[in-house]
């Protein structure tokens, strides 16, 4: 712990990687960890940003981060791939695509851990957050992909949610849910370079229309759209002006606290019901009771919602034989 905030990076590596764990006795020094640094977190500004695959979000980032950093700040940048577990993921990718900020001793970089839920990545993912946070990092950028499984949950951890999009690409929405849309603080048309500018200005002028519509964002924060190129360094610093002014605006009219305070409370629901779940799986006579109910659902004997109610009987049974 005194390693991570100290800032050292290879500590902080190894603590994400006790709080990603899954091994019991990790768990328990995981929750050590998080509940020793808890007092030093919340002082960065956090930052979602998604997309479709291949809209640009790597190279943003890897310009993006250098340019805060070159403003004296250090960055985090934490990645969530739903997909991973399917193709393997796009880590090595990201990894080649963010090589400079890697290399940049003002940054870290961490790709999700794969191969478990998505929750349950999104909630290892809040928690390397707060522990970048308590190793001194100002500013933390969560990536995800933009395909309408993981944002929810970024939105639910972050402070401003960046939505990148590419101009011209035929469909408006290019498969980004509305929801997504709304949710965003700021679209952002990538690649505005080259033979892109003068679809990036139609795009731009599209999506202030879209935007137009939705109904006031509870932060009382009007979405902006802007446009950037990560290869010619255009319009990053405009971005990032953008992120500033909002933490203003929040910071100004107390929406920070109650956003936060709020989050925090779904985390810990979010918890609960995991601990429950885990609880549930801990105790093994309740499994025979859940394997025979599930044989009676597939035989129709029992309707799923009959079985639930039994399921749930039966476990306040074993936890109250546990008790004594
Ligand atoms: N012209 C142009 N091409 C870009 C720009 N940024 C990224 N690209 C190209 O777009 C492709 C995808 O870029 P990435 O940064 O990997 O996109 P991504 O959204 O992280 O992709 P996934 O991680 O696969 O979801 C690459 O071939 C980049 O070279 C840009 O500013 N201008
Ligand atoms: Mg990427």
């Amino acid at each position: 712990m005194a390693g991570v905030v100290r800032g050292d990076r290879v500590v902080l590596g190894q603590a994400i990687t006790v709080v990603e764990s899954a091994r019991a006795e990790d768990r328990v020094l995981a929750g050590a960890i998080v509940n020793g640094v808890m007092s030093r977190t919340g002082g960065a500004i956090r930052v979602g940003i998604t997309g479709v695959p291949g809209v640009g979000k790597s190279s943003f980032i890897e310009v993006f981060g250098k340019h805060i950093i070159g403003l004296g700040k250090r960055v985090a940048v934490l990645t969530i791939d739903p997909s991973s577990q399917r193709t393997g993921g796009s880590i090595l990718g990201d990894k080649t695509r963010m090589e400079e900020l890697a290399r940049n001793s003002g940054a870290f970089i961490r790709p999700s851990a794969s191969g478990s839920t998505l929750g349950g990545v999104a909630g290892k993912t809040r928690e390397a957050m707060l522990l970048c946070e308590a190793a001194g990092y100002e500013v933390i950028i969560i990536e995800t992909v933009g395909v309408g499984q993981s944002e929810v949950a970024v939105k639910n951890m972050v402070d401003f949610f960046l939505l990148l999009m590419l101009a011209g690409a035929g469909d408006e929405l290019q498969g980004i849910k509305k929801g997504i849309m709304e949710m965003a603080d700021a679209v952002v048309i990538t690649k505005a370079d080259g033979d892109n500018v003068s679809h990036t200005r139609q795009a731009m002028a599209d999506y202030k229309q879209a935007l137009h519509l939705f109904p006031p964002a509870p932060s009382g924060w009007t979405p902006k759209v802007l446009s950037a190129s990560a290869h010619a360094g255009t319009g990053i610093a405009e971005v990032w002006e953008t992120v500033l002014a909002f933490d203003k605006h929040i910071h100004d009219n107390g929406f920070i606290t109650a956003n936060r305070s709020k989050q925090n409370i779904s985390w810990m629901h979010e918890y609960f019901d995991l601990l429950i779940k885990n609880d549930l799986q801990g105790l093994p006579r309740l499994r025979e009771v859940v394997q025979e109910l599930e044989r009676g659902v597939v035989g129709q004997e029992l309707s799923p919602y009959a079985a639930a109610a039994a399921m749930l009987r039966a476990y306040h049974e074993a936890v109250g034989v546990n008790l004594r």
